[in-house]
């Protein structure tokens, strides 16, 4: 949909290897509307919240720990489709998989340090929403370009 929102996060790598602001360029020159954004130490809680579905996985602590191992940068995104199209921007799970082009593709080498996450689905992205950011942190703002990108 049209006010469709989704949750990206830059893990520790992406923080570590000073990639914020390369990653939030290109949302934004895309055309999408930041409506939340913090850099948090995500608790171990917090983040086996976050990755439940794959609590049965072989890397599943090894996946928490890193989380957890420096900040993260949480965001939330809205605009048309954008579940779907940042998917396409972050790539491949696997960075190996990943054309040239997307974050994963230019950015990363191994599987386990792939930069980013985001939500794989709308019901997914609202579960990650709910989890991360507090209603009073998603701030709602006129966009006076916003005509200029959707029709
Ligand atoms: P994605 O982040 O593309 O949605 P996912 O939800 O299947 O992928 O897995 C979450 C994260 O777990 C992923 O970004 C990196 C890590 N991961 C996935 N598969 C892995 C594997 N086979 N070995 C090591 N880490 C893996
Ligand atoms: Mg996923």
């Amino acid at each position: 949909g049209i006010n469709e929102r989704t949750f990206l996060a830059i893990k520790p790598d992406g923080h570590q290897r000073r990639l914020v602001g390369e990653i939030i360029r290109r949302f934004e020159r895309k055309g999408y509307h930041l409506v939340a954004m913090k850099m948090i130490q995500a608790s171990e809680e917090l983040l086996k919240k976050h990755y439940i579905e794959l609590r049965d996985r072989p890397f599943y602590e090894r996946l928490v720990k890193y989380m957890g191992s420096g900040p993260v940068v949480a965001m939330v995104w809205q605009g048309l489709d954008v579940v779907k199209t940042a998917r396409m921007m972050l790539g491949e799970t696997n960075p190996a998989d990943s054309l040239p082009g997307t974050i994963r593709g230019d950015f990363g080498v191994d599987i386990s340090r792939n930069i980013i996450h985001g939500s794989d689905s709308r019901e997914s992205a609202q579960r990650e929403i709910t989890l991360w950011f507090q209603p009073h942190e998603i701030v709602c703002w006129q966009d006076n370009a916003e005509k200029w990108i959707n029709e």
